[in-house]
C-alpha cells in the first residue's frame, strides 16, 4: 500500500490546501480515484480534476479498492464502491482539528480509512463538537469503517509525534475512502 501511495503521490504530488478562510492545512493532501477533495478560498469540494495539474485525479489501485471494499464488507457495508480515495500525509507536528466530513452526497456509504507509518492519537468526539473526544491510537496497518451514527461524528488528529516508522519514516499516511459522488 506505501508503494501504492507513492505511485499516487508521483502522478498527483502531496500539497497542503487552503482552507475558505485563508489559512494552509497543516496536512499534505492528495487523491486518487474519478473525484478528490480540495478546499480554496471558494470553498470545499469533490472535484473530478487535480487543480495543481489541470487532469484527472490517479486512478484508484484495485489493491486499495479491494482492500476498503472488503473492510467495508467485514462491517457490514456489503458493496461499498468508493469513487474517491483522500490521502493525508502528517508530518511530526502536524495535526487535523476536529471537523466532520460533510462533502459526501450520501452519508448511508461509510468511509473507510487506513492507517500507514508513525502512529498517531485519534480524536474521536460525538455528535456536537463541544463533546468530550475519546483518544484513539492509531497504529500502521489499522482500518477503521466509520459508518451509521459515528459517520458524522467530530473527530481530528493530535500533532504526529517525532517518531520513526520503516517503511515511511518520521511519516504518518492516512488514507480515506468514500462514496463521493
Ligand atoms: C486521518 N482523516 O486519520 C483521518 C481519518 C479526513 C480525516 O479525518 O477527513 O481526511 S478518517 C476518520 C473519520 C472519518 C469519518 C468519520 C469519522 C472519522 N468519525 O465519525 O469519527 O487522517
Ligand atoms: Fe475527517
Amino acid at each position: 500500500m506505501v508503494h501504492a501511495v507513492h505511485g499516487v503521490a508521483a502522478q498527483a504530488p502531496f500539497r497542503r490546501l487552503v482552507t475558505p478562510g485563508g489559512l494552509r492545512m497543516s496536512v499534505a493532501m492528495t487523491n486518487c480515484g474519478r473525484l478528490g477533495w480540495v478546499s480554496d478560498r471558494s470553498g470545499y469540494r469533490y472535484d473530478p480534476i487535480d487543480p495543481e495539474s489541470g487532469q484527472a485525479w490517479p486512478a484508484m489501485p484495485a489493491l486499495l479498492r479491494d482492500l476498503a471494499r472488503d473492510a467495508a464488507a467485514a462491517a457490514g457495508y456489503a458493496g461499498f464502491a468508493p469513487d474517491a480515495c483522500l490521502i493525508n500525509r502528517y508530518a511530526p507536528g502536524t495535526r487535523l482539528s476536529l471537523h466532520q466530513d460533510k462533502d459526501e452526497g450520501n452519508y448511508a456509504h461509510p468511509i473507510v480509512s487506513v492507517s500507514l507509518g508513525v502512529s498517531a492519537l485519534f480524536l474521536w468526539g460525538g455528535a456536537q463538537r463541544g463533546d468530550r473526544a475519546r483518544r484513539i491510537p492509531l497504529a500502521h496497518g489499522d482500518v477503521v469503517v466509520w459508518g451509521g451514527p459515528a459517520r458524522l461524528r467530530f473527530h481530528g488528529v493530535l500533532p504526529l509525534p517525532e517518531a520513526s516508522h520503516s517503511l515511511t519514516g518520521a511519516l504518518r499516511i492516512n488514507l480515506t475512502f468514500r462514496k463521493a459522488g
